[in-house]
């Protein structure tokens, strides 16, 4: 065997990069208010913001957006999704949405009623805030190690379930429409959870007469490390485990931008069918009738393919192990990482890298726009500036991690660009010192302020303003 296996496809069709100078990007940084997210994508050199939509399709792919039927009602394509999501995740009502918040929307409507409570596995941003405005208090249930960047145990996803267990007694369970379970968990850096502990979830959950809802964007992932690291799963495909995840909960919502290697697209799918004909009703006012959910045909298709490529174990492997071969690296140099090393990014713990800064000039925002500065890598903030206010007290929420998360997108770099991404990455680590100050909001957007948010430096000399 190669010490690293090779991926298993080659590259047909390539898309110019573009490099400017650093002059360019300390620019392009002060014209974003010195939030990535503000930047251009032609200023961007490897952008790494985020895995969400920007997988690279198969050949597969796009020939059956060739075929994708764009009829309003009954597409063939919807029904080739519904078969592909019966039989991989094995829900039997589906409900298409334009991408994953879509169905967030849809689900939090027809469960959530003012004054709920919903536990889940840390908050994803448009999840929680989605639960908030229909009313509920999203309740973080999490095992403590998965606030703990240094801590190496190999399901930080895991529920806590004294920490559930208490609030179905404190709250009362009918005041919990549903349990959110997210696979893998996003803002703990990509780290996944156990099928030991989702059945134990489940049992707890369904006791109550309470429902468990998982969040599917990355459940390929989760059953990857399933496979690796959990008793007696490894001689099981990653495909009849995520049929095991599956199983283990009443619905999902999922974003088809991540494990499917779509640009677009998402679904809710439910057991129930009342629920189903409930959130068929509500997803025609919000997304497009119930059998194409704000998705064209081709997209459908494109999903329905990219679903079955997503279960197959040497795809996965090859995603899993690129997001390894950069960590690894890092970790060589001795930057401090979330471990162990998650699914979907490499998380770098700007606490800890920046000490000196206060958590209230966000030492995250901060270090990400370093890196962008140094080498057009955009990273993404995954810190105080994500997690926002809370929405009783008006006041800044804390997170104890404090990241930049370097996520991969699919099949779309090569390990070059990981070698010049960790390159970076180690020079910005090795010249932290410099960077003696933070930023503070300059316009501060009241929902999910992380996107359009502006700063600036608090100091007029901070090294963000100057050259290397
Ligand atoms: O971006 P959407 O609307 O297709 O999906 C929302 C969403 C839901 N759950 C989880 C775990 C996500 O990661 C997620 C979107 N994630 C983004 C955009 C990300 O950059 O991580």
């Amino acid at each position: 065997m190669p010490r690293h296996p090779a991926e298993p496809w080659r590259i047909k069709m390539v898309e110019p990069l573009r490099t400017i100078t650093r002059d360019q990007r300390q620019q392009a940084l002060q014209e974003a208010g010195y939030n990535i997210t503000l930047l251009r994508s032609e200023d961007v050199y490897i952008d790494l913001y985020t895995d969400s939509g920007t997988n690279a399709m198969s050949d597969r792919q796009w020939a059956a957006m060739m075929s994708g039927d764009e009829a309003y009602a009954g597409a063939r394509s919807f029904y080739r999704l519904e078969a592909a999501v019966r039989e991989h995740y094995g829900y039997e009502h589906l409900i298409p949405t334009h991408q994953g918040r879509g169905a967030e929307n849809i689900l939090s409507r027809i469960l959530i009623r003012p004054g709920h409570h919903v536990p889940g596995n840390m908050y994803f941003t448009t999840t929680r805030a989605h639960q908030e405005l229909n009313g509920a208090t999203f309740h973080d249930v999490i095992i403590d190690e998965a606030h703990d960047p240094s801590c190496d145990h190999p399901f930080k996803g895991d529920v806590d379930l004294v920490k559930l267990d208490r609030l179905i007694r404190d709250v009362g369970p009918d005041r919990i429409p549903y349990v959110s379970v997210a696979a893998t968990v996003n803002m703990a850096g990509g780290q996944p959870i156990s099928l030991a502990n989702l059945t134990q979830v489940h049992e707890l959950a369904h006791h109550h007469g309470i429902l468990v809802i998982l969040d599917a964007a990355r459940a390929v992932e989760n059953a990857w490390f399933i496979k690796q690291r959990e008793k007696g799963w490894h001689e099981h495909s990653v495909a009849a485990i995520l049929r095991e995840i599956c199983a283990r909960t009443d619905g999902a919502a999922m974003s088809a931008k991540k494990d499917s290697y779509a640009n677009i697209g998402g679904w809710l799918a439910l057991r129930d069918p009342y629920l189903a004909e409930q959130a068929q009703g509500l997803v025609v006012l919000y997304e497009g009738l119930h059998t194409y959910g704000g998705m064209a045909g081709r997209d459908m298709e494109a999903i329905a393919v990219g679903i079955a490529e997503s279960v197959q174990d040497e795809n996965i492997r090859a995603r899993i192990d690129q997001v390894a071969y950069l960590g690894q690296q890092l970790i060589g140099a001795e930057l401090p990482l979330v471990q162990p090393l998650g699914g979907h990014a490499v998380c770098i713990d700007a606490a800890a890298t920046l000490p000196h800064i206060p958590r209230e000039e966000f030492p995250a925002q901060t270090l990400a726009a370093a890196l962008y500065l140094d080498s057009g890598v955009r990273a993404a903030e995954r810190g105080a500036v994500s997690a926002g206010r809370d929405p009783a007290t008006g006041e800044n929420r804390y997170p104890r991690l404090e990241l930049i998360r370097l996520t991969i997108p699919r099949r779309v770099y090569t390990r070059s660009h990981m070698d010049l991404v960790a390159d970076s990455a180690i020079h910005v680590h090795k010249q932290r010192d410099r960077l003696t100050s933070g930023l503070a909001f300059t316009h501060e957007p009241e929902t999910l302020r992380f996107f359009q948010a502006r700063f600036a430096p608090t100091t007029p000399n901070s090294a963000l303003n100057h050259p290397a």
